[in-house]
């Protein structure tokens, strides 16, 4: 290898790094919309009019987030019947998920709209997600038809990156205790980033 490729093979994988270090973004369903720099505001991350609908599922949905913050909290918001909610509205939702999670990159959030009155097929909701990964409280929407198996929803999309069952997780009441185990995995894989880096430049100057 050259020098010049390990540059930027090494420039390559601290870019990847800084991708993630930023707050967070809503990957599934469809966000209503993603601007890191207004993302602290409420109630949707500074995206105030719906553009676009996606079919969600009545059981058996989930947020898929890609966190930047290694620990964070946070809460699914669901309001039903109402064409595009305010911040009052998302006050007085229901919640619908609430937990935290200590390692970052992907992760699951099962939605249970089991508990939710007026959730049936054909329902129109927006799923709001409040975030906290310490340098404030961030937001990110996502407007929804519920339906009943719609075949446009992806399970598929539902991974955590601490390689634990996202369906075992799925708790309302906050983290789990193998969340916590699993995350030393996750430091030790950045690490190994890290690690590579190191090795490869042993390999150039040897
Ligand atoms: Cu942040």
């Amino acid at each position: 290898m050259t020098r010049i490729g390990f540059f930027a093979i090494t420039a390559a994988a601290l870019t990847a790094l800084q991708g993630v270090s930023a707050h967070y973004q809503l990957t599934y369903p469809e966000s209503r919309g993603f601007d890191e720099a207004r993302e602290p505001l409420a109630p949707c991350g500074g995206f105030d009019s719906v553009s676009n609908r996606s079919e969600f599922p009545l059981k058996g949905g989930f947020m898929q987030i890609n966190s930047g913050h290694t620990d964070y909290t946070y809460e699914v918001k669901v309001v039903t019947d109402n064409a595009n909610p305010s911040t009052d509205d998302f006050n007085s939702g229901t919640t619908v998920a609430k937990g935290s999670r200590p390692y970052p990159a992907e992760a699951c959030l099962p939605v249970d709209l089991s508990s939710v009155s007026n959730a049936s097929a054909g329902t129109n909701a927006t799923l709001q997600i409040t975030y906290n990964g310490g340098d404030g409280t961030l937001y990110q929407c996502a407007d929804v038809t519920l339906t009943e198996n719609p075949s446009s929803f992806n399970s598929s999309r539902c991974v955590n990156a601490d390689g634990s069952d996202p369906t075992a997780s799925s708790s309302a009441d906050g983290s789990s205790s193998d969340e916590n185990g699993a995350s030393a995995g996750v430091r030790a894989a950045v690490g190994g980033v890290f690690a590579a880096a190191i090795a490869a430049a042993f390999t150039i100057s040897a």
